[in-house]
C-alpha cells in the first residue's frame, strides 16, 4: 500500500517519519522543491526524548509535478496535513490527480471547519474521512521533527462526507489496513463512528485557545492565568459551545476540556500564534470564522467570534506598500 504525506509541516513529518521507519513506502509532497530535495537527500530526523532517528521517504515538491509522476492509477491513500489556507484550487486540482486510481482514500487532519466540503466536491471519486490527533509535534526544520508527546488519533466520516458514495469494500479494506499501519509504527490510530462530534470538539479547543493566544501572544498554559484573559476565554467558550449546539453537537464538559487541553500543552506555542509570528497566513476563517457562520446558518449571531476574528486579520503583516 502507498502512503501519500501532502504536507511538509510538523504532522506530515511525523506521521512520514514514524511509518517510513515501520517500513512503509511513503511519499511526502512538499510545498517547496528546496524542501523535497533535502528529504530526498537527508531523510527526516525524528526526535523524541533523548532519541534521534533517521527515515528515508521519497519526496517531490507537489505544486511542480507533473501529473503523470502524480498519478497512481492503482489508488493511493493520502494523509492531508497542509493547514486550510493552502487547500487552494492548484492543491484541489494536483490531489484530483494523486487520487484518480479506484478506492483512494483521504484523511484530512485539518483544524476547523469548511475544508471538507470543498474536497468533497473536487474529489467526488474519492473517500475522505476527518482525522483528529491529539500526538504533539514541532518541525525543527525542514527535515527534523521533534515527538513532543504521544496521543492518539482518531478517524472516520464526518460532515457531508458521512454520506459520501464510496466504491465500499475497496477503500473500506484500505481504511482497514492504513489504521493497521500506523498501529504497527507506534500511532494509537483507531476509527470513530463519531467524528462530528470530535471535529466539533476539537473545533470549540481551538476556537477558544487558537486566537487568544495569537492577540495575547501567549503559550497556552498562559493564557488561563490572567483574571481578564480567563473570562474572555469562558466568554468565547460558552458563546461557541451554544453555536455547536444549535448545530447539534453533543457536547460534555466543554469548559473542562478547554482548560485541560490549556494545562497538557502548557509549553505550545499555538499554530495560530506560530503563524502571526511567522507572518503566514492563518487557519481564523475556519476555526472562529467557521463558527460565525455555521451561527449564521442557525440564525444565531457569534460577536465574540466575529471579533476575534477581525482581529486576528488585523494581525496580518502590513505590505510594504501599507508600511511607507
Ligand atoms: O491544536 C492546537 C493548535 O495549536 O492548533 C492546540 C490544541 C491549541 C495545541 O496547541
Amino acid at each position: 500500500m502507498r502512503i501519500d504525506i501532502v504536507g511538509g509541516g510538523a504532522i506530515g513529518l511525523l506521521f512520514a517519519a514514524k511509518l517510513a521507519l515501520a517500513g512503509q513506502e511513503v511519499t511526502v509532497w512538499t510545498r517547496t522543491e528546496e524542501q523535497a530535495r533535502q528529504l530526498r537527500d537527508n531523510g527526516i530526523t525524528l526526535e523524541a526524548g533523548e532519541r534521534r532517528q533517521s527515515a528515508a521517504v521519497r519526496a517531490c515538491c507537489l505544486d511542480t509535478a507533473d501529473n503523470a509522476a502524480i498519478g497512481r492509477d492503482d489508488g493511493s491513500v493520502v494523509l492531508l496535513t497542509v493547514k486550510q489556507p493552502d487547500i487552494n484550487g492548484r492543491l484541489l486540482d494536483k490531489l484530483a490527480v494523486l487520487t484518480q486510481g479506484a478506492g483512494s482514500l483521504v484523511v484530512c487532519m485539518q483544524n476547523g471547519i469548511g475544508h471538507m466540503e470543498r474536497l468533497s466536491e473536487k474529489l467526488p471519486h474519492a473517500r475522505l474521512l476527518a482525522g483528529v490527533t491529539t500526538d504533539g509535534a514541532r518541525r525543527l526544520s525542514p527535515g527534523t521533527v521533534r515527538h513532543t508527546g504521544a496521543g492518539e488519533l482518531w478517524i472516520g466520516s464526518a460532515g457531508e462526507s458521512a454520506a459520501h458514495p464510496s466504491d465500499g469494500t475497496l477503500a473500506e479494506n484500505r481504511q482497514k489496513m492504513f489504521l493497521d499501519k500506523l498501529n504497527s509504527a507506534g500511532f494509537r490510530a483507531a476509527l470513530s463512528k463519531d467524528m462530528d462530534n470530535r471535529v466539533f470538539q476539537k473545533l470549540l479547543i481551538n476556537a477558544v485557545i487558537n486566537p487568544l493566544t495569537a492577540i495575547y501572544d501567549v503559550q497556552n498554559g498562559e493564557l488561563p492565568r490572567h483574571p481578564i484573559r480567563l473570562r474572555l476565554m469562558r466568554a468565547l467558550c460558552a458563546e461557541t459551545s451554544d453555536v455547536l449546539a444549535a448545530a447539534g453537537f453533543k457536547q460534555e464538559n466543554g469548559w473542562e476540556k478547554v482548560l485541560g487541553v490549556c494545562e497538557a500543552t502548557s509549553a505550545n506555542v499555538s499554530s495560530m500564534l506560530s503563524d502571526v509570528r511567522a507572518g503566514r497566513e492563518t487557519e481564523i476563517a475556519w476555526i472562529n470564522g467557521g463558527v460565525v457562520r455555521l451561527a449564521e446558518r442557525h440564525g444565531l449571531r457569534a460577536p465574540l467570534n466575529e471579533a476575534v476574528t477581525g482581529l486576528v486579520l488585523g494581525l496580518a503583516p502590513f505590505s510594504s506598500d501599507e508600511r511607507t
